[in-house]
């Protein structure tokens, strides 16, 4: 079949988000609400900001502002993860970075599958963070043997998602038409199941070794567990929320604001006890599903990003606040030592940009000559330098959004390492390097700009 007949990853990713998003928003009445909510939040943020209105028309921004960015399952088995990886690379979503939760007292490993280059990140940029259950973590050996057990039975594909799964690794993509039924059929792995697959005694011993075992391994499927728009501006939804009666969690994860904003915050509603039938008829409840809202500012290079750690694990020596505003603060004084303007954040190498020509530059393009670096070519008005979006996940923010969600129950770290290793294993490839990806858009816009200034 020719290949203009396949419809592109690209908008196979797009029916998903948006069937997804519909589907969440029919299950999770609230997060409906908290769309709504980061909608309007939007619209004022714009409407007091005229230049970032500009800048997110000009960067083609504007249309899906509001709309998800990312959204979160947890899965039982290598095969389950493995069968995964075929499935987003479907929709053009790749694993980036590995994620060690364990060391934050969750028992998973993560990775997060998403678009990685710039068109198609700019086309759609949902992701899918994208945890496996450590079945090792559990101390109890025959509670472990039974979580595997309960997990070998389980088949959290349809036959048709793993028929057309076949069919677009052989021809090379999918119609219009096959898409359209892959996207149906492998939404039915991300639906809730009000049917637990076990009893409520099983359950229980489960929920007790950790919650987030009982989350994965008692029901027929991995629901999705959040979704995530993009806010213009976190604060004040955090704020917010309780004015529309959604109950968010204590603190917002990640840096503090700053005027030029780094990496990624984020804050979320916590998890709604919901309803569930246990097998031999008893009644019971689980709480696993919230809502989750994220800004995003520059990605940091290694450097960066050790400077982040840093601070952030300063700013986390005193004690935990309770509220966000005291948090924040005490967050804040920790990062005076991080630079907040764009001009040393470049030329001190804590983040990644992207270089074009200016109006200037491109007048002075293809009559070539313009000597001397970068730097010089800025000074000179004919280049800019405007950041590079973070697209990733960080790990102590999402073991505060995990544990946020626990119940408040507290655990200690696991004393088992990382184990990127068996994490890939089980995934059938390695993951990509987060850094190297924005270090190849970086270099790859700076060799264009001094090329098309004959430099
Ligand atoms: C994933 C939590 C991590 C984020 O945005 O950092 C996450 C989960 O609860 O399964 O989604
Ligand atoms: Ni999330």
């Amino acid at each position: 079949m020719a290949l203009e007949h396949f419809l592109p990853a690209d908008d196979i990713r797009t029916l998903f988000s948006t069937s997804m998003s519909r589907m969440y928003q029919q299950e999770v009445p609230q997060y409906g609400t908290l769309m709504q909510l980061v909608a309007e939040v939007n619209e004022q943020t714009l409407a007091g900001e005229p230049a970032l209105q500009q800048q997110l028309q000009d960067n083609g921004e504007l249309e899906r502002l509001s709309l998800e960015r990312h959204g979160a399952i947890r899965v039982g088995t290598a095969a389950e993860l493995n069968m995964l990886r075929r499935i987003f690379a479907i929709m053009g979503m790749y694993p980036v970075s590995y994620y060690d939760l364990s060391e934050a007292g969750v028992p998973v490993h993560s990775t997060a599958f998403r678009p990685v280059d710039e068109a198609s990140l700019r086309h759609n940029p949902f992701r899918i963070f994208t945890s496996l259950l450590r079945l090792e973590l559990i101390a109890d050996d025959a509670l472990r043997a039974q979580a595997a057990e309960i997990l070998a039975r389980r088949d959290i594909f349809t036959a048709t998602a793993r028929k057309l799964v076949a069919q677009a690794e052989e021809q090379g993509g999918l119609t219009a038409d096959q898409a359209r039924q892959f996207v149906a059929e492998v939404l039915e792995t991300f639906r809730w199941h009000q049917h637990a697959t076990v009893d409520l005694a099983t359950y229980q011993a489960l929920q007790d070794a950790h919650r987030l075992i009982a989350d994965v391994v008692c029901f027929r499927g991995p629901h999705i567990n959040h979704l995530t728009p993009r806010t213009l501006d976190i604060d004040t939804v955090q704020q917010q929320m309780p004015a529309v009666g959604i109950n968010p969690k204590a603190v917002i994860e990640g840096p503090p604001r700053r005027r030029c904003p780094i990496l990624l915050r984020q804050t979320s509603f916590t998890a709604l006890e919901e309803a569930i039938h246990f097998a031999g008829d008893q009644a019971g409840t689980h709480t696993a599903r919230f809502g989750e809202i994220e800004q995003r500012g520059m990605a940091l290079t290694p450097k960066g990003r050790a400077l982040y750690d840093e601070l952030l694990n300063r700013s986390r020596q005193a004690p935990a606040q309770a509220d966000n505003e005291t948090h924040q603060r005490q967050l804040a004084a920790a990062f005076a030592d991080f630079p907040d303007d764009e001009h040393s954040l470049r030329t001190q190498q804590l983040g990644y940009f992207r270089y074009s020509l200016t109006e200037a530059g491109r007048q002075q393009a293809g009559h070539g000559g313009a000597g001397g670096d970068l730097n010089a070519l800025i000074e000179a008005g004919l280049v800019q330098a405007t950041p590079i979006t973070y697209e990733d996940f960080l790990p102590v923010s999402a073991a505060g959004i995990f544990q946020s969600n626990l119940g408040g129950t507290h655990h200690q770290a696991y004393a088992q390492n990382a184990n990127q290793a068996a994490f890939e294993q089980a995934l059938g490839c390695p993951v990509r390097d987060e850094f190297a990806l924005y270090a190849t858009l970086q270099d790859d816009s700076a060799r264009q700009v001094l090329q098309a200034l004959g430099a």
